[in-house]
């Protein structure tokens, strides 16, 4: 049931008061927070902490997404995107597809390019490093966020240097910070179960520490909404807490809700919009080194990334162009909005859209 109890009756007193005064929040409220059904009240702290922290305004960003490639050689149950090599929709973009694509968006204004894939099992390190190199080259005003921390320990791996050297070696190309993906939980029980071939979750953030070591920020991101329980979306936000303690690199925390179409995981419904609010606000509410909390409207759909902002969102992503590792599981929302549409409905929300770049400075065009 929602709950519209007022603030002196609400269950979550001591919660509330520590939101109010500026205190850290503990696993055990994590829990509280996650087992409540007062929604409205757990909205209305991550807002207080939203609006302490980013005001009235709602970020976006003029981007694109580029999946160069579905090949990989693990097999997540989650996945519906990767391919092994030889399936006939097996797809790897040349470095020419990739410049082709970014051109068309850079005209149109575009500030960063989005660049993820699978685990090629052959490429090595040089593939991607031309990659970053080209486009830096032919883009050198535009923001290149690229390989998730799992791609970079495969990159690593494959070439047989350190995580370090690769890093370095990507970051001297032109690569500007790293994107949030391939966290998923970090629990090892639910990842044996679900990725088992992939990075460990300790791996994850030991790769993102070395990232934010050398100067490059990155994204976190949680994949709920499956298998986990309230224990492993707890822990994994105090896991992403301790090292933002530690090297304050992280920009912003994005839930993915699952999808489970075209999955090996067989008779998992799509997410309910009370655990995607709650998964925002609590994820506001736990993180509070945290600068921003983004929705990423592909995936959790217009509408309730517009209800998102009120929930502990402050920023919605970009315009995106095109999305290939949500839709092919099932995602049913379009693959871009233009900034008109992005703008609108954000102040359909009362809150002030603010272009930004892909560090948050705030972009002011003169057109
Ligand atoms: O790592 C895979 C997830 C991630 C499914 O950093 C799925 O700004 C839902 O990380 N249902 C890639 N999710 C996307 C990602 C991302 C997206 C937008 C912005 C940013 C950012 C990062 O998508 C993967 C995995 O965790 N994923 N399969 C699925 N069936
Ligand atoms: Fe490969 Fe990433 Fe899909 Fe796992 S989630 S199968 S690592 S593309």
């Amino acid at each position: 049931m929602i709950s519209t109890q007022t603030l002196n009756s609400t269950k979550l007193y001591d919660i509330q008061e520590k939101v109010l005064d500026g205190q850290r929040l503990g696993y055990e409220d994590g829990i509280k927070l996650f087992e409540s059904d007062e929604i409205l009240t757990i909205g209305r702290l991550a807002n207080i902490v939203r609006e302490r922290k980013n005001k009235n305004n709602t970020y976006y960003i003029i981007n694109r997404h580029i999946n160069y490639s579905n090949i990989c050689k693990n097999s997540c149950k989650f996945c519906a995107f990767s391919r092994d090599k030889d399936e006939s929709d097996a797809y790897l973009m040349s470095i020419e597809d990739i410049l082709n694509k970014a051109s068309q968006v850079v005209q149109d204004g575009a500030t960063e390019l989005h660049i993820v894939g699978g685990l090629h099992p052959e490429l090595g390190l040089d593939f991607y490093v031309k990659m970053i190199s080209s486009l830096h080259e032919r883009f050198p005003n535009v923001h290149l966020q690229a390989f998730t921390a799992v791609e970079i320990a495969h990159f690593a791996d494959i070439s047989g240097i350190t995580i370090h050297e690769t890093l370095r070696e990507l970051k001297n190309a032109g690569l500007g910070s790293l994107p949030g993906g391939g966290a998923e939980v970090f629990s090892p029980s639910i990842r044996e179960e679900l990725c088992p071939e992939k990075l460990s979750g300790e791996d994850w953030l030991k790769t993102m520490r070395e990232a934010h070591h050398l100067g490059l920020r990155s994204n976190a991101t949680m994949l709920y909404g499956h298998i986990e329980g309230n224990e492993d979306r707890v822990s994994h936000l105090l896991r992403l807490r301790e090292l933002q303690d530690d090297t304050n690199g992280f920009m912003s925390f994005i839930p993915l809700a699952f999808h489970p179409k075209n999955t090996d995981l067989k008779g998992f419904s799509n997410t309910t919009g009370i655990l995607d609010l709650k998964m925002f606000a609590i994820g506001r509410l736990m993180l509070d080194n945290f600068d921003h909390i983004k929705a990423f409207w592909i995936m959790l759909g217009v509408k309730l990334a517009q209800v998102s902002l009120s929930f502990g969102v402050d920023d919605i992503d970009g315009t995106v162009a095109e999305e290939k590792i949500t839709h092919s599981a099932g995602a049913e929302t379009p693959e871009a909005l233009t900034v008109d549409e992005i703008e609108s409905l954000i102040k359909e929300t009362g809150r002030d859209p603010v272009e930004r770049d892909t560090l948050y400075n705030r972009i002011i065009r003169h057109n």
